[in-house]
């Protein structure tokens, strides 16, 4: 059976993402969701301090919380080191649905990020496009899978997103100002993407979207994994990207002198 249909495939092209309900079990989540607050909370030796990053307000000493998963903003460049989120991020189901949309086999992961948005002192993430930030990879045309750990909601801070504005180009500070300013009053288009614990978002990577801060008594956390075609190529003159890890193969063959 197709992992996608056209429907949806056409759906995803027209609006920029797609959501996918119930894709993991809960035993998978969990297994996510324990290994992220292991590596939150400093117990996973595998997985170097570098990769976590607090809330301000926890990292400018104005707060202080016992269980340190409560003050992480978010965990990134996991994969590459533990193995449960490699599983995830190679998880069969979910390779299965980025294959269709980015229409081949040979796929590598460009990052992943744990985003951990705690009750209460969760802090937004404002309008962005992905490849904004990975301006050093193309095509500008990546996809990511966000999937919900716990319920997301428009009170504790799910996805929006802002439909077909993937077929915008990439905008940066200045270029995308007008249209952010357009899209906080409302005069262009904008939608929540809530999603219960195991439901799985695919975003392209130039759609745009944010998140709002956690209103909420209840934690959401989303894991998103970055994949790219394999035959990507990286302009090694961008200098202002960020530094990743090697690109690690996620299906299929890996082409010389690209990703
Ligand atoms: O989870 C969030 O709050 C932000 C996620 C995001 O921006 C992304 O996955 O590209």
């Amino acid at each position: 059976m197709d992992s996608l249909s056209a429907g949806q495939i056409a759906e995803f092209r027209q609006h920029g993402f797609l959501v996918v309900e119930n894709e993991l079990s809960a035993e998978e989540v969990a297994a996510v969701g324990e290994r992220g607050d292991l590596i939150a909370n400093g117990q996973a030796q595998h997985v170097p301090e570098s990769s976590v990053q607090l809330e301000p307000i926890f990292r400018d000493g104005q707060r202080v919380v016992e269980d340190r998963a409560l003050a992480v903003r978010k965990l990134y460049n996991l994969a590459v080191y533990d193995p449960v989120m490699w599983a995830h991020a190679t998880n069969a189901k979910i390779v299965d649905i980025i294959a269709a949309l980015l229409g081949t086999e040979d796929l590598k992961m460009y990052g992943d990020q744990f985003f951990m948005k705690a009750p209460e002192t969760g802090t937004a993430q404002p309008w962005h496009q992905d490849s904004a930030s990975w301006r050093d990879i193309f095509p500008m045309d990546l996809v990511t899978a966000w999937a919900a750990i716990d319920d997301a909601t428009p009170d504790n801070g799910c996805l929006h997103f802002a439909p077909g504005t993937h077929r915008w180009g990439m905008m940066r500070g200045a270029q995308s100002a007008p249209f952010i300013a357009d899209l906080d009053s409302g005069k262009w288009p904008s939608v929540p993407a809530p999603l219960k614990s195991g439901s799985i978002s695919f975003h392209h990577s130039l759609i745009l979207h944010h998140s709002g801060a956690n209103h909420s008594r209840l934690r959401r956390r989303g894991y998103a994994v970055h994949y790219m075609r394999a035959s990507s190529w990286k302009d090694e003159t961008v200098t202002d990207a960020p530094k990743m890890p090697p690109f690690k193969q996620v299906r299929g063959d890996s082409i010389l002198g690209r990703v």
